[in-house]
């Protein structure tokens, strides 16, 4: 293989989500810094690889032809297990992939998104505790799916974990630990993972 994969972007969990998800699939990648404090995601360069202005995109330049430039998080992590199959979801059973993207979507509509918004809306405004106490909940409530698996779609780890596990990193003083000791157990497993600690250093380089 020629060529590499470029990853645009800065220590965010979308970013993050993406970092992780190649070290899981084993393809090499660059960093490129996208400096979002000083509004570097709005300039005309990346603009050209991303039109909404915001982290990450990738550039594939490991394909025939023209790069490949890709944004929006979720797309990308689909990508990545189209290059690399059975890493980041299942792929050769169809219950197991089901499943994995059944916690996927749940941790990226339940959790992430609605954590999102309460960010957005920004501390002290209505419904701010609201959205954070429910994506919390909705995080906790995640203990059951670890009470007879490993991971959180089984015993293989997916997109699910790594999507759970960001959320989970950035809010962990804020969550109940001890109504969850599974969840607790596998933060501390995912954590320790090599490949999750090289994704999470990766914008530290
Ligand atoms: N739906 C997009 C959301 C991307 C996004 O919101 N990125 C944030 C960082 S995590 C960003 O670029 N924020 C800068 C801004 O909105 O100005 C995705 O999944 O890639």
């Amino acid at each position: 293989m020629t060529g590499t994969i470029e990853l645009h972007g800065e220590r965010t969990g979308n970013c993050l989500r993406i970092s992780v998800a190649l070290e899981e699939a084993g393809l090499p990648y660059s960093v490129v810094h996208v400096d979002l404090r000083s509004g570097a995601h709005r300039r005309p360069d990346h603009l050209k690889l991303n039109p909404w202005g915001k982290v990450p995109s990738i550039v594939d330049s490991t394909v025939a032809g023209e790069p490949f430039v890709l944004s929006q998080s979720n797309a990308i992590i689909f990508y990545l297990d189209q290059k690399a199959p059975g890493h980041i979801f299942p792929s050769d059973d169809v219950r197991a992939r089901a499943i994995a993207l059944e916690r996927f979507f749940y941790f990226l509509t339940e959790v992430i998104s609605t954590g999102m918004s309460s960010f957005q809306l920004g501390s002290g405004q209505p419904g701010q505790l609201i959205l954070r106490d429910a994506a919390l909940s909705s995080l906790i409530a995640s203990n059951r799916f670890l009470t007879d698996s490993r991971f959180m779609a089984g015993d293989a780890f997916s997109a699910a974990d790594i999507a759970a596990f960001t959320f989970a990193m950035a809010y962990q003083r804020a969550i109940d630990w001890a109504s969850a000791p599974e969840l607790r157990r596998w933060f501390d497993e995912v954590g320790n993972r090599p490949t999750v600690q090289r994704g999470l250093a990766a914008f530290d380089r």
